[in-house]
C-alpha cells in the first residue's frame, strides 16, 4: 500500500490539520510523532526505502530500538500538511541501539525530523512502558490561553491541575492523573526531554512554560482530544480571571471526591488541597 492511503497516515494528517485549524501552530510551531504498529508497518513497507543514512537523534531512547515513528518535519508548518504530506513529515526507524535514526518515507524536499525529536521519543519511551505499548501519540501545540496563563499561575503540578480541574467538570475526568509543569527551559535538546518524560511518567499532560504544552495517548482522537480539553478549560480561567479577580463560586474538594467516586476516577489527594480564601 502507499504511504499516503493507510488510514494511520490519514489519521495523522487530519489530527495536524485540526490543530492548525484550532490556531495552535502559528509558522512552524507544533510538532506530532505516532509510534507505527507492526502491521501498520508491513502495510506500508513496499512504498519505504532503507538506504537512508543513520543519524544521531540526541538521546538514547533503547526501549524504542526497531520501532517505527511517523512525525512532522523540523521547521514545517502544519498548516501544510495536508497539502503536501511528504514534503511536511516523514516515517523513521530507530536503530537497535535506540541512539539514531534514518528516514524511510517523506521530507522528500529535505529536511529533519521535528526539533523536539528527543522530547517526542523520550516521551513514547516512558509512555510504552507505562501503558504496555497501548499509547502510540505525543503531540506538542502553542494553544495560547494554556500558554497564557503560564505567565499568571505558579508553575506548579498541583496550581496548574487544580486550577484547570476547576475550570470544567469533565476535567478531573479526562485527565484525572493531572498536569506537570516545567518551568522555562530551552526546547529542543536533552535536558527538557528528560525534565518532560520524567513528568510523562505520572501524567499524560505537560506543560512547557512560556512555550506549550505536550499531550500523550493512545491513538490520534484520544490526544487531540485531550490537547483541546486543557486548553478549553485554560479559555475559560483565561475569561473568567479577566471578568473577576476571584471566582465568585467554583466545584469543592469534596464535589471532586463525590465526581471520582461516581465515574470511577482516581484523583490523587495533593491536588484536593484547602484554599486559603
Ligand atoms: O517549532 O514547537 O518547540 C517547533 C516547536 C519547537
Ligand atoms: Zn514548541
Amino acid at each position: 500500500m502507499k504511504v499516503l492511503d493507510a488510514k494511520f497516515v490519514q489519521g495523522f494528517i487530519r489530527m495536524c490539520n485540526d490543530g492548525w485549524e484550532q490556531g495552535w501552530h502559528e509558522r512552524n510551531g507544533g510538532n506530532l510523532s505516532y509510534r507505527m504498529k507492526p502491521e501498520e508497518f508491513e502495510e506500508v513497507r513496499d512504498d519505504l526505502s532503507f538506504d537512508g543514512e543513520w543519524k544521531e537523534i540526541g538521546t538514547t531512547v533503547p526501549d524504542l530500538a526497531g520501532e517505527y515513528f511517523m512525525v512532522t518535519g523540523s521547521g514545517k508548518y502544519f498548516r501544510n500538511v495536508i497539502l503536501d504530506p511528504a514534503d511536511s513529515a516523514c516515517i523513521l526507524e530507530v536503530d537497535e541501539t535506540g541512539s539514531k535514526y534514518r528516514i524511510l518515507w517523506g521530507l522528500v524536499n529535505g529536511g529533519r525530523p521535528t526539533s523536539e525529536l528527543p522530547s517526542h521519543l523520550m516521551n513514547h519511551e516512558v509512555k510504552k512502558k507505562a501503558t504496555d505499548g497501548k499509547y502510540r501519540v505525543i503531540y506538542h501545540a502553542h494553544p495560547a490561553n494554556t500558554i497564557a496563563l503560564t505567565f499568571v499561575l505558579p508553575l506548579t503540578d498541583e496550581a496548574f491541575t487544580r486550577e484547570l480541574w476547576e475550570m470544567a467538570t469533565e476535567c478531573p475526568v479526562v485527565f484525572p492523573s493531572g498536569i506537570g509543569v516545567v518551568g522555562w527551559m530551552v526546547p529542543g535538546g536533552r535536558d527538557i526531554a528528560v525534565a518532560t518524560s520524567e513528568l510523562m511518567k505520572q501524567y499524560d499532560v505537560a506543560i512547557w512554560a512560556h512555550h506549550g504544552m505536550f499531550c500523550a495517548g493512545e491513538d490520534f482522537d484520544l490526544t487531540f482530544g485531550l490537547m483541546h480539553t486543557v486548553e478549553k478549560s485554560a479559555e475559560i480561567l483565561v475569561k473568567v480571571r479577566s471578568m473577576v479577580p476571584e471566582k465568585a463560586q467554583t466545584i469543592q474538594p469534596d464535589e471532586f471526591r463525590a465526581l471520582a467516586k461516581d465515574f470511577h476516577v482516581d484523583l490523587p489527594e495533593k491536588f484536593l488541597y484547602e484554599k486559603e480564601r
